[in-house]
């Protein structure tokens, strides 16, 4: 099976990608290839943080590889904490602070329309492709639910009424901006190895 490195830190994010790449590429997380660092993501862009992370793996190992980057968008918040979403209440990268942090400023809004989005950047026999998911819904006035992560307990997908937290890890993927990122990406690389 081919390999592709996924450049992330984040073992959440490599075990619902797994289940959607499974038995067509092998995803090789990027401490396997000797990438323990945290990347620096600078840009103030998904696209730019995904690709800055991308070519990191690259750059060092010179394999095929893709990263991602998500972002919580907050209407009311003229889409804060966007790109800032992980350190959105400190450096440490704290969910529970960060959800925190946003119920707060939404304390009294009305308007509690969000979405999720994820930007893929994938390198493939060095040349650069982007993919992109998005999550609409609404953030919940307190959280609820255990499984998933990050700001999973206070998001509310739309047309449910149930948090991403209080879903299994396979009805998040199939509604989830990540999912639907990874789902663009299967498509282009089943294109590529078809030769079309
Ligand atoms: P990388 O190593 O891939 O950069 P990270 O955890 O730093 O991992 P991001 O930079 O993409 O990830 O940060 C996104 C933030 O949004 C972070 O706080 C995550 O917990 C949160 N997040 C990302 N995907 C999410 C999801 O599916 N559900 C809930 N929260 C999510």
């Amino acid at each position: 099976m081919k390999k592709l490195v996924f450049a992330t830190g984040n073992a959440h994010k490599i075990a619902e990608v797994n289940r959607l790449l499974d038995g067509f590429y092998e995803v090789v997380p990027m401490a396997e290839v000797g990438i323990t660092e945290d990347i620096p993501e600078t840009a103030d862009t998904l696209e730019g943080n995904a690709l800055l992370k991308a070519r990191y793996v690259y750059a060092h190992t010179g394999m095929d590889c893709f990263s991602e980057d998500t972002g919580l968008e907050v209407e009311a918040l003229g889409g804060r904490p966007g790109v800032h979403s992980a350190r959105y209440a400190g450096a440490d990268k704290d969910a529970a602070a960060n959800m925190r942090k946003l119920l707060q400023e939404l304390e009294g809004q009305l308007n509690r329309r969000a979405r999720f989005r994820t930007v893929i950047a994938l390198i493939l026999d060095g040349k650069e492709y982007l993919f992109e998911g998005i999550a609409p819904g609404h953030i919940a006035t307190a959280p609820s639910g255990k499984k998933g992560f990050g700001y999973d307990p206070i998001f509310v997908p739309e047309g449910h009424e149930r948090t991403f937290a209080e879903m299994t890890a396979d009805e998040k993927n199939a509604i989830s901006h990540r999912g639907k990122a990874v789902a663009q990406l299967v498509e282009f690389l089943q294109k590529q190895a078809s030769g079309k």
